[in-house]
């Protein structure tokens, strides 16, 4: 592939709804610039972008891909991002690095939460882009709905740039409305507007006008003073409202009859913006955001977006660069980790093949092997000249499983492994869970840690189960108590004395358990009370109700005997171990849980169902607050209700809402839900 210069790239990203045809799409373009000579297929596993073994099964894009397409001239990097919500990740890395997107729209089902949730980021990160109405083929595909539910949904800014010729099985092309002409078949043969369609083209075409006259204060003086705007003034219009955001084109097409697909990539290379012109945002040295240049003369500063393990070359950086040139003979300095990087090969990418280049130019995206410090996020740049670019800032942890590994070659194994899957994926997260004694692995979605697990097995050969998190129970005692423990032998030879009198008292939450000696007259002798502290440990590590930890509780020892020659350590151990026990059970003895403070944001129409499933799972919900649109509900709900909150969540809201959770305290557990957990563990034991 040749170098292009910075006007003459555009950096795109792909987005919509979980299967809009965002992939398929990326293929026809592959196809139609002849940079693949067979259009693969989503459902035969056959396209450039999912390329991985699990997009292939599972049929649906996991990771972001890059695929650049060589247009009249112009570079189009397209980066393909998933539509499924659990990879959310990888579609704000995609849109860190792409100046424009494209927002594919499905022509028969519409604007859905994912097309609205999308829309927003798009808004956010203030891109510019077209929507493209997909699927005109299909049964159903009702265009001018379709355009009505986006003005509405999306917003009123977005106007057709084109108009489907036919729909559904007599889909044939589209008519553009600045060209005036119109385009048929997956070659574009340019040809006039059919005659039944010309009120349509009319009607648009005078929206889009006058909107493009809206651009400038001359343009708008001339337009409504009756004066026709010539072509240039239309293209160079419609270029700035693209870049500014005023005007959302929409285009319309069928990825899978690669209709539409050359006008689209027309459209790209025209009112697209370079990234020439936008500034890159860095932060400076007192950690406030500024913005630099893109420029070719200036020293280099990259962005990393993307960290992989390659089967072949290993580790491979995924960057943008922001300004210079990256060269594979040049050092690098990591600015966010102050530390020089010795660069290897530098490739352009394309799904899963590598081009091998020297030399990545301003505005380009590229990768680099076998980096040691680098992580995603980070900032390669000159070193005389450093900067940081704000760094990618990746959604929080909110599903979390249990790992087991399927067999003892698999847990040798299993750390590495997973150290190296989070490595890659910076929204899964693995930690120990010491009370539990589990190990837990976190994302944003079950859909995610499925994947994780199947990638542990194909990548690394690691087999593991994943179970829903243990809750980390406790027992504590609600009653003070005494009690008195005589552990006595007489075998044979010498015996086994050890005599202890125990009091028992509760304590407030939180407050752990504690040890007092208060043996007077060396009833007990001093060197044996040690021992009989840490046969009280012993015995708070296994309460008596279901074997958790005990805690909060004070254990005063206040008297005993002991036998001059029959007495030890041990056995003062085993007496103090056996006189807790004793107390706890006859100290009503409760289990206590975890409790954390949730706090769930909905929008408004979802506030009475979701409280309402709050209330079946124990909750106490504290607060709401409206909040731009949303209402925030702040609730404090038992730790074990919500361990699978993300799935129930994402139903009742149809993935509208979003959760943090934080530990707050421990509470008793109710009497009917203490005596399931009791009988669990009990056929747990049996087991
Ligand atoms: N009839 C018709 N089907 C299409 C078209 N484009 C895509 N499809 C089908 O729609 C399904 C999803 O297409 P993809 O290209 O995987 O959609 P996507 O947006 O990449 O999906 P995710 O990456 O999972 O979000 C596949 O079965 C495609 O064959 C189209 O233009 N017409
Ligand atoms: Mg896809």
């Amino acid at each position: 592939m040749q170098q292009y210069g910075v006007k003459n790239i555009r950096n795109l990203v792909f987005l919509s709804h979980a299967g809009a045809g965002k992939t398929s799409l990326s293929e026809a373009m592959l196809f139609a610039t002849k940079a693949i000579t067979r259009l693969g297929k989503v459902d035969d596993g056959t396209t450039t972008s999912d390329y991985d073994p699990a997009e292939v099964k599972h049929q649906i894009s996991i990771s972001l891909s890059l695929l650049p397409c060589e247009w009249q001239g112009k570079k189009i990097n397209v980066l393909d991002t998933p539509g499924y919500t659990d990879f959310v990740a990888e579609v704000g890395a995609a849109i860190r690095v792409s100046e424009g997107a494209v927002i594919v729209v499905c022509g028969a089902s519409g604007v859905e939460v994912g097309t609205e949730q999308v829309w927003s980021y798009s808004e956010e990160a203030e891109l510019s882009r077209f929507i493209f109405v997909n699927k005109m083929d299909r049964e159903n595909a009702d265009f001018y709905g379709t355009v009505e539910d986006i003005q509405k949904k999306l917003s009123p800014r977005c106007l057709p740039l084109q108009l489907p010729i036919g729909a559904q099985q007599d889909f044939q092309g589209v008519v553009d409305l600045l060209t005036m002409k119109s385009y048929t078949g997956s070659d574009a043969d340019e040809g006039e507007i059919p005659a039944a369609l010309q009120p349509q083209v009319e009607a648009f075409r005078e929206k889009l006008v006058e909107a493009v006259a809206e651009v400038d204060d001359e343009l708008l003086e001339k337009y409504l003073g009756g004066e026709e705007l010539n072509a240039e003034e239309l293209d160079d219009g419609l270029r700035r409202a693209v870049a500014s955001g005023g005007i959302v084109p929409i285009l319309v097409g069928s990825a899978l009859q690669n209709i539409g697909t050359k006008n689209l990539m027309d459209n790209i290379g025209n009112y697209l913006p370079s990234p020439e012109e936008r500034d890159a945002a860095i932060v400076n040295d007192s950690g406030e955001q500024e913005t630099i240049e893109i420029s070719e003369d200036a020293p280099l500063a990259a962005l990393v977006f993307k960290t992989t393990a390659d089967p072949y070359v290993g580790r491979l950086t995924y960057f943008r660069v922001f300004r210079g040139v990256f060269d594979s003979n040049s050092p690098v300095w990591n600015a966010s980790k102050g530390e020089a990087e010795r660069i290897g090969q530098l490739f352009i990418i394309r799904g899963k093949t590598q081009e091998a280049v020297s030399q990545v130019t301003t505005g380009d995206i590229g990768a680099v092997a076998k980096l040691n410090v680098t992580g995603t996020g980070d900032t390669l740049c000159h070193r005389d000249k450093a900067v940081t670019i704000v760094p990618i800032s990746f959604p929080a942890a909110r599903f979390s499983k249990a790992v087991y590994p399927k067999t003892k070659a698999d847990l040798d194994k299993m750390g590495a492994a997973l150290s190296r899957l989070t490595e890659e994926e910076p929204t899964l997260s693995i930690r120990r869970d010491t009370e539990t004694n589990e190990t837990i692995l976190s994302g944003l979605g079950e859909t995610q840690l499925d994947v994780a697990a199947e990638k542990m097995q194909r990548k690394f050969g690691v087999g593991i189960d994943l179970a829903i998190p243990r809750v980390a129970y406790r027992e504590t005692m609600t009653v003070p108590t005494k009690a008195e423990y005589k552990h006595k032998k007489q075998t044979g030879g010498h015996g086994q004395y050890g005599h202890v009198l125990l009091e028992l008292e509760p304590l407030p939450r939180g407050s752990g358990h504690q040890f007092v000696d208060k043996v007077v007259g060396g009833r007990i002798p001093r060197n044996y009370i040690p021992a009989v502290e840490k046969g009280v440990n012993e015995a708070f590590q296994e309460g008596v109700l279901a074997r958790y930890p005990v805690t909060d509780v004070r254990v005063t020892v206040y008297d005993g005997s002991y036998h001059p020659v029959d007495s030890s350590e041990i056995c003062f151990k085993i007496a103090g171990s056996g006189a807790v026990k004793k107390g706890l059970s006859a100290g009503q003895p409760v289990l206590i849980e975890p409790i954390v403070s949730i706090t769930v944001r909905v929008p408004e129409d979802y506030t009475g169902d979701v409280i309402g499933d709050l209330n079946t799972k124990r909750a106490q919900v504290q607060g709401m607050n409206p909040e731009d649109g949303s209402n925030v509900i702040e609730a404090q709900v038992p730790q074990a209700e919500v361990l699978s909150y993300a799935i129930d969540l994402k139903s009742i809201t149809q993935g509208r809402g979003s959760f943090t959770v934080q530990f707050s305290h421990h509470q008793e557990v109710p009497l009917h839900i203490t005596q399931k957990i009791v009988a669990e563990r009990q056929s747990e034991k049996a087991q």
